[in-house]
């Protein structure tokens, strides 16, 4: 069975996805995704790269936010409040229902990777989503001033605005890559990065036990799309990111920062916006092949034609192999 293997954090990685179904059957796609945006709020376990893919994919997910459910009510989270709960992390009703369905089933000792395949069954979601490792780990982000916080803290209740000294990975040492994970990756027909967070989406799942090597060893073409438009992040936090990492915010920086395959990085290939095309030959210089193209994915015809332009290269890069 021919698989196309999608490295995949949050929102881009859902506009992604919803392109390439347009061009390759879903039963084709698998998609691993980042776990440590997670955490563990109010004794609930949630998965926003997990959730928010699923919505996504399953048409329910909240058109203006991109994460959560559409339609949403906050009942429970007004009655949170009452009860005094500083309400940083909104948690809608209908979004109750998966954190209050997982936690129970990881009660149960069912491993996350188990209860990702009843949730996006139970939203129609034909894709499969790998989970990048079973085990707990936490993105946490050190700051300058010397504060040690979760992702979602720095993300959702400090709005990004700290200066970033290095981000952690917290028990990446100690996870292994999830079910079927390593498998995916060896076998794909072509292994693709969303244009996801090059730190704590795409990072974060590189930062797995495996996961690194295992795309280091593929006989898949490896192929990304750049996170960054014009120099500018489409949407979230990854300018803040990049400098603790030593990567530059543009284009070809990413490109450098996962590095070619020969050279001990990850890439084969990287499609960079047609805004950037003065990038290309930077991103070549470093042995990347590389192409440009519309890569805003406001419109599903767009990401389904960026899909078309990674799956063209990765052919090309598998004939010259
Ligand atoms: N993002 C926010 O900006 N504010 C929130 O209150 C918030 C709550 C939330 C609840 C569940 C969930 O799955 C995602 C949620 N997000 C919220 C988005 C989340 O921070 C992002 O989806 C990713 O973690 C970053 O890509």
């Amino acid at each position: 069975m021919r698989v196309y293997a999608v490295l995949a954090g949050g929102v881009g990685a859902a506009r992604f996805l919803r392109g390439l179904l347009r061009v390759v059957p879903a039963d084709e796609v698998v998609a691993i995704v980042n776990v440590g945006d997670d955490l563990t709020h109010l004794g609930l376990r949630i998965c926003p790269d997990l959730d928010s893919i699923t919505y996504w994919l399953g048409g329910v997910v909240h058109p203006e936010q991109q994460w959560g459910r559409a339609d949403e009510s906050h009942v429970v989270a007004g009655e949170l409040a009452r009860l005094g709960h500083e309400p940083w992390f909104t948690l809608g009703d209908r979004d109750l229902g998966v954190h209050l369905h997982r936690t129970a089933r990881l009660a149960e000792g069912v491993p996350l990777s188990v209860i990702t395949d009843e949730v996006r069954r139970a939203f129609g979601v034909e894709v499969r989503l790998l989970p990048a490792t079973d085990d707990p780990v936490e993105t946490r982000i050190r700051t300058v001033d010397g504060r040690d916080l979760h992702f979602q803290e720095y993300w959702v209740r400090e709005r990004a605005a700290p200066e970033v000294a290095s981000v952690v990975l917290a028990g990446a040492d100690r996870a292994t890559a999830g079910p079927d994970v390593i498998e995916t990756l060896l076998d794909a027909e072509a292994v693709l990065l969303a244009p996801s967070n090059p730190v704590v989406s795409v990072g974060t799942i590189l930062a797995v036990n495996g996961i690194a090597a295992a795309l280091h060893q593929t006989p898949a073409p490896v192929v990304g799309v750049s996170p960054i438009i014009g120099g500018e992040v489409v949407r979230g936090m990854a300018h803040r990111l990049l400098p603790a990492v030593g990567a530059e915010v543009s284009a070809a920086g990413v490109a450098q920062h996962y590095g070619h395959r020969a050279a001990g990085g990850v890439l084969d290939g990287w499609v960079v916006d047609t805004r950037d095309q003065d990038q290309l030959e930077a991103v070549r210089a470093a042995g990347i092949a590389a192409r440009a193209t519309d890569t805003m994915m406001d419109d599903p015809e767009v990401a389904a034609a960026l899909a078309r332009v990674c799956l063209d290269l990765a052919t090309e890069l598998e004939a010259g192999a």
